[in-house]
């Protein structure tokens, strides 16, 4: 008898640990072209990361930049939108986490274009590259650097 109330204590803050975790882990929706390998290298990292993330094939992605209000001249191969907040190209995901907890007044994150050695574009070769955080009216400024 002791036992059993034992275990349903275990089994009770293991469900409460499952569903901290899930708390903490948002869905992000992903629009990207069908045919784009390293989105889903992007979309792998988030999971792995544990994001929930749902991945929408679409026929043109900067449609979804321009509807979530990026700036084409921060553009990357896929747009993303995470608790209201626009996610442009291949953003680490410990900087959507430092997004989601600080939620500062702001449009989203942008890594332009498609830096080899960020998350998704994964290779022997590790360029510099910059995490902007972009402003409502479209002005940002360096959220995270990486070397
Ligand atoms: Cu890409």
């Amino acid at each position: 008898m002791k036992r059993r109330i034992f275990l349903q204590a275990v089994a009770a803050g293991a469900i409460g640990l499952h569903l901290g975790a899930a708390e903490a882990a948002p869905v992000v929706d992903v629009y990207k072209s069908a045919t784009c390998g390293c989105c889903e290298g992007w979309v792998k990292h988030l999971r792995d990361n544990g994001f929930t993330v749902k991945a929408h094939d679409v026929a043109n992605p900067e449609d979804y930049r321009k509807k979530y209000g990026m700036p084409q001249s921060l553009g990357s191969c896929h747009t993303a939108m995470v608790q209201g907040y626009a996610i442009e190209g291949h953003v680490p995901a410990s900087d959507i986490k430092r997004l989601l907890a600080e939620r500062p007044k702001a449009k989203g994150l942008a890594v332009p274009d498609m830096p080899l050695g960020s998350p998704g574009m994964d290779g022997p070769r590790k360029d510099p590259y910059d995490v902007l955080l972009v402003q409502p009216d479209g002005r940002h400024s360096v959220y995270r650097h990486y070397n």
